[in-house]
């Protein structure tokens, strides 16, 4: 892991690509020692001048086709000239069976493309957290001045939601059939989707695949008309990633929506909620790390948690207490701190 964050904000800066490889795996470390260094590192990429480039969220079941129409869209933008960035974000990469195996084969023509980069989610999922880390990932390709950052993510827990707060456009794409209980789809992934993709529109199942699309534009129109969408959005249509069929179209989508939300100004507004949001949970993240690091704190935790679960306290008190707790150990860190502030030779130890 190379030591010095600034140097290695300056290889991602300049793209070059064994250098952001090296960034993420930082980024997603939850070493105490590595998490000191990604915070030096992104905040050394912050400071060298914003980029942005178009995140687009891509959710769906496992098996809807998503990473074959990442390598579909992703080789078409490529040869358009744009530079693609491709993560993605499991809770757990064994939930979909090994996501870096499915990735890497079913990605086989971006794989080979030197205009795109693909992360699979780490080996073991994310364990400090999926939108944390991921959202740093998604800032490291963007500063490495990635033009289009595709982020792919089952629906399984809430990582479809947590992605949909990191990206700029959420697509949801779906497989033909089932179209009665729309999929089990979650209501708050269709309140969030701006487009709906009805894959596999293509041999047998092409007019399973119309009646799905019906059914889906039809839950959309009845679930909202959101301020934030220009006439006709969110859009249901049909799609062969397979085929290659509707993938222009969809991508035509995609920067009509961009661009309208961009004069519109809800392009900023989006991008600043995020920040703001991502900023509180950064202080929320904290505050729990700094508990849960503590040895002493843990035990006293577990101990309430007999406790409450006992019936012998409430839980609110139990909480109170352990906040409590926490605070007077701050304070003490804060004196012991100053004091080694007073005192040089202790200051330097
Ligand atoms: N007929 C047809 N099959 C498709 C299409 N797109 C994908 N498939 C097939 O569906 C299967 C799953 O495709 P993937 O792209 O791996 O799906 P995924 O959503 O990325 O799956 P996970 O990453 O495991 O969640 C593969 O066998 C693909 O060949 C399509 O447009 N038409
Ligand atoms: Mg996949």
């Amino acid at each position: 892991m190379p030591a010095n964050p600034k140097q290695l904000a300056r290889r991602v800066y300049q793209g070059e690509r064994s250098g952001i490889a090296r960034a993420i795996t930082l980024v997603e470390s939850t070493r105490q020692d590595h998490r000191r260094k990604a915070a030096g590192l992104l905040a050394e990429l912050g400071s060298l001048g914003a980029r942005e480039g178009l995140r687009i969220g891509i959710t769906g079941a496992p098996g809807a086709g998503k990473s074959t129409l990442i390598d579909c869209l992703g080789t078409k933008l490529t040869r358009n000239g744009l530079s693609v960035a491709v993560l993605a974000v499991d809770p757990s990469s064994t939930a979909s069976g090994g996501s870096i195996l499915g990735d890497k084969t079913r990605m086989s023509a971006l794989v080979r493309n030197p205009k795109a980069f693909i992360r699979p989610s780490p080996t073991g999922g994310f364990q400090g957290g999926v939108s944390r880390r991921a959202r740093d990932v998604v800032f490291v390709c963007e500063q490495a001045g990635f033009d289009v950052v595709l982020v792919e993510t089952t629906g399984v827990g809430q990582t479809d939601i947590l992605v949909s707060g990191l990206v700029d456009i959420f697509v949801l794409l779906v497989s033909p059939g089932a179209g009665d209980d729309l999929q089990g789809i979650k209501r708050g992934i269709m309140e969030k989707a701006d487009l709906v993709l009805v894959n596999k529109s293509d041999g047998e199942f092409m007019s399973q695949a119309s009646r799905t699309c019906a059914d889906y534009a039809s839950a959309l129109r009845l679930l909202r008309s959101r301020r934030q969408d220009p006439d006709g959005f969110p859009v249901a249509m049909n799609i062969s990633a397979l085929e290659d069929r509707g993938i222009q179209g969809t991508w035509k989508h995609v920067l009509h929506l961009a661009e309208w939300r961009r004069q519109q100004g809800f392009w900023r507004q989006n991008r600043q909620n995020q920040a703001v949001s991502w900023f509180k949970s950064e202080i929320d993240e904290r505050i729990r790390e700094r508990l849960l690091a503590d040895e002493e704190l843990r035990a006293r935790i577990s101990a309430q948690e007999d406790r409450v679960r006992s019936g012998r306290l409430h839980y609110d008190a139990a909480a109170q207490e352990i906040v409590e707790e926490l605070w007077s150990r701050v304070g003490q860190e804060r004196v012991s701190g100053s004091q080694s502030v007073d005192n040089p030779q202790q200051a330097a130890k």
